[in-house]
């Protein structure tokens, strides 16, 4: 039988709480399954074994290695989220933990994955004839095959129902005419899933990139997402067959709804990028020293430390509910628009003010943070700039469409 003193004490344990972590400050990760914890810590160990030492050097050479993406597909994680063909079935909140640690190590790493699966693979998945998914799907899920998605143009940014890339039919071929810019994986791609205008409306194309008539030429001077091949694609009466375009789709919402799976994966993704400055920024500000104390026992820099943790813990509790919703059919492309554009412009935040904390050691290599910082500035714009997301919300709240 349990006396008074032993009741108190079960009492007392059932209700003292785990001491705070600061990089866990409310325990999110407990809100992850076993097994979603497994799988983020098996990306972690590839990204520390594969990515963090030698992501400097791809960051200067402007190069990535393609073999990457084998590593990827060995882990599962090419097109994870999609049933079949050989890919792994995963949950939306699945994908949303292997982007946070694949975004922790780099965005565009990170890139590399979310076009392979969310932009290359999925429009083939969902729009494709079943001989298209044979075909590619099981060769793109180990890596084999890397894929990119063509919808920007020079003049056809964020309105991409301008675009003027053409195909018209020739018997049974169709003839492709046009060009597309910004295209992440471009030049290492082995095949391209290009949207163009046609007499039938919006189309996709499954392009081999060894095809008569394309070139890939990469962008250079860029100052964010080194570490990620950013091309121009030309189609120069380029002769494909009729079983390289998609059936599925013949609509602007064919490209728009791949824009889904891949702004979904990103806002999680920049939370890892985030998580890497705040641990940055939290380790040094302990480390460094000025006026004859850390710089963590100023009340400016807790301040900074503060709001970051914060925001990183509201951004990956609203990634999990988004995900949760998305899990169960009942995310529509305004929540993930809501998620893209906070967790991103909240990213970008946070790694500012950690830039700030390392002082000109944060503006070097030696640190993750100028680089994830830079990187953000990309993902502020791709996928929907930060102004698309915040009009595509204000029209869901107005009923008032800000674009026509
Ligand atoms: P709008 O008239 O609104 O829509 C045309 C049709 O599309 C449908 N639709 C969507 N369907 C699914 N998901 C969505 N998110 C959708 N948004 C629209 C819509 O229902 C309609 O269908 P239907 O059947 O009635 O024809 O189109 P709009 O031309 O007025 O454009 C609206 C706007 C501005 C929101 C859209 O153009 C937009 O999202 N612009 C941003 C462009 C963008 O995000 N580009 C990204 C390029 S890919 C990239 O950046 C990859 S980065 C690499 C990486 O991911 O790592
Ligand atoms: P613009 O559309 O010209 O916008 C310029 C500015 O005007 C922005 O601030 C924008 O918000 C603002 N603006 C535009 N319209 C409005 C409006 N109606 N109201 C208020 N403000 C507005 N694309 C692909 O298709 N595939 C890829 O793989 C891909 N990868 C990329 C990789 C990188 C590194 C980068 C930088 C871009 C990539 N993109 C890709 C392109 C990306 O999607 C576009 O850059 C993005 O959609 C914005 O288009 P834009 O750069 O032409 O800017």
């Amino acid at each position: 039988m349990l006396g008074d003193r032993d009741l108190c004490d079960t009492a007392s344990t059932m209700t003292t709480p785990p001491p705070i972590d600061p990089l866990d400050f409310l325990g999110v990760r407990e809100l992850w399954t076993p097994e979603q914890r497994m799988l983020a810590d098996s990306v972690r160990g590839v990204v520390k074994d594969r990515v963090l030492p030698n992501i400097n050097d791809w960051w200067e050479s402007g190069q990535v290695p393609r073999e990457l993406a084998l590593e990827f597909g060995k882990l599962g994680l090419l097109g994870m989220h999609l049933e079949g063909y050989g890919c792994a079935g995963a949950t939306a909140v699945d994908y949303g933990v292997a982007s946070f640690e694949l975004g922790r190590g780099d965005s565009g790493i990170r890139s590399m994955v979310s076009v392979q699966g969310s932009l290359a693979m999925f429009p083939i998945w969902k729009f494709g004839s079943e001989e298209q998914k044979q075909e590619w799907l099981p060769r793109m899920a180990t890596g084999e095959l890397i894929g990119c998605f063509g919808l920007t143009e020079p003049d056809s940014g964020s309105d991409p129902s301008s675009m003027r890339t053409n195909a018209r039919r020739d018997g049974s071929d169709w003839i492709l005419n046009g060009s597309k810019t910004w295209i992440s994986n471009g030049s290492i791609a082995d095949v391209a899933v290009v949207w163009a205008r046609t007499d039938e409306g919006v189309r996709g194309f499954i392009v081999p990139t060894d095809a008569s008539g394309f070139t890939a030429t990469d962008i250079h001077g860029k100052m964010s997402l080194r570490a990620s091949h950013t091309s121009t694609l030309t189609f120069d009466d380029l002769r494909l067959p009729e079983h390289a375009m998609l059936p599925g789709v013949s609509s602007m919402s064919g490209p728009l709804s791949c824009l889904n799976e891949a702004r979904y994966g990103i806002a999680w993704g920049v939370m890892g990028a985030a998580q890497a400055c705040y641990e940055s920024a939290l380790a040094y500000a302990k480390d460094r020293h000025q006026f004859g104390r850390p710089i963590a026992g100023f009340q400016l820099t807790q301040r900074k430390l503060v709001d970051m943790m914060v925001a990183i813990n509201r951004g990956l509790l609203v990634a999990l509910h988004v995900g949760n919703l998305k899990d169960a059919g009942k995310a529509s492309p305004e929540h993930i628009s809501f998620l893209k554009y906070d967790n991103v412009r909240a990213a970008l935040d946070i790694a500012r003010e950690a830039r700030s904390i390392l002082g000109a050691n944060g503006i070097t290599l030696d640190y993750p943070v100028f680089r994830h910082m830079s990187n953000l500035e990309t993902v502020y714009t791709y996928e929907g700039t930060n102004e698309i997301h915040q009009l595509i919300l204000g029209q869901a709240i107005t009923g008032e469409n800000a674009f026509t």
